[in-house]
């Protein structure tokens, strides 16, 4: 048996603080039309694929930080995305900042959607692993003040029955974090979707720079194979505003193989054909979750949250 989903990567170059929504909005239709030549019936958008990404820099001014929010999905400069999508008859993952009116006050979110091939909203998801800092770090060579910009997610990681599976979704420092694959592990995720921003530097940890594809890599193959699901991750690329984004967007197989990539800092577009069913192979022998798991064992994992070091 085989259920084939044709996904496609969807790469983005740099995009300007200047550009307008409408200019992104159209580099994504590009997109989403070279993708229907390739068959594609779902493609992927980086994190906050409608702006820059702004955590970068350090405002003060609440109305400036909101220019970078949608307040609502579709909108007016969206919705020509969502009628290619039902025209072209493909589904999208589409990350972008959220400012969503709940619990009678203003609300900021990194959020992530799922729009089917008639361009109706499936699923929604909102990061829940913010990195980064709340306050302003000048000695840094850029800021990344997601810990200001954003509230943590409050949806957990729900997953969706859509394109003829089960799907999830993730936003980029998730991808580092086991537990994210793991939660929609063990609700059968069959396909993992992941936008990020990376930059090629870290502040605080430049002895890792030279590593920064290795470890975008090792965290999305890992938890493939780890959990039996494909993960498609796609980034930012190239030089934005002064900063270097690592691009490097793959596709992952539940082998944990790399059977799609994107190889240039620029808007691209790698398409693998996914079978679903390729993950049963895993699921029901290696990680057959329900034969051997030991959850008894893993209490930690949920009851602390900073390591705990042994008495000397
Ligand atoms: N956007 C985002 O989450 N970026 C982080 C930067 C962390 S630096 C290691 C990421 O995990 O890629």
């Amino acid at each position: 048996m085989s259920r084939i989903v044709t996904v496609g990567a969807a790469q983005l170059g740099p995009i300007a603080r200047n550009d307008t929504r409408s200019q992104v909005v159209s580099r994504l239709i590009a997109l989403l039309t070279q993708a229907s030549q390739h068959g594609c019936d779902l493609v992927v958008f980086p994190e906050l694929a409608l702006t820059t990404f702004f955590p970068r820099w350090y405002f003060e001014d609440q109305a400036e930080i909101d220019q970078f929010f949608e307040r609502e999905m579709p909108g007016p400069e969206t919705r020509p995305l969502f009628e290619a999508a039902r025209e072209l008859g493909i589904g999208f993952y589409l990350g972008y900042a959220e400012l969503a009116e709940e619990e009678g006050r203003t609300r900021h979110f990194n959020t992530s959607i799922l729009v089917d091939k008639t361009g109706a909203i499936v699923g929604k998801y909102r990061k829940i692993h913010l990195p980064g800092h709340a306050e302003h770090e000048p000695w840094r060579q850029f800021q990344h003040l997601e810990k200001r910009y954003f509230e943590t997610g409050n949806l957990g990681f729900p997953v969706f029955r859509a394109f003829g599976g089960i799907i999830g979704m993730a936003i980029c420092n998730d991808r580092r974090w086991p537990e994210t694959y793991r939660v929609m592990g063990l609700q059968g995720v069959e396909m993992v979707l992941i936008g990020y921003n990376t930059p090629v530097h870290n502040p605080p940890a430049p002895e890792h720079d030279n590593l920064s594809h290795f470890h975008n890599q090792l965290v999305m193959q890992s938890g493939a194979y780890q959990n039996g699901s494909w993960v498609v991750g796609v980034g930012k690329a190239g030089n934005e505003e002064g900063v270097m984004q690592i691009g490097n967007s793959i596709i992952v197989a539940p082998s944990g193989e790399i059977v799609g990539a994107c190889s240039t800092l620029g808007d691209e577009l790698a398409v693998a054909r996914c079978d679903l069913d390729l993950t049963q192979s895993y699921k029901s022998t290696t990680f057959n979750f329900a034969r051997h798991r030991e959850p008894q064992a893993y209490g930690l994992i949920v009851e602390r949250k900073g390591a705990v070091l042994p008495p000397e």
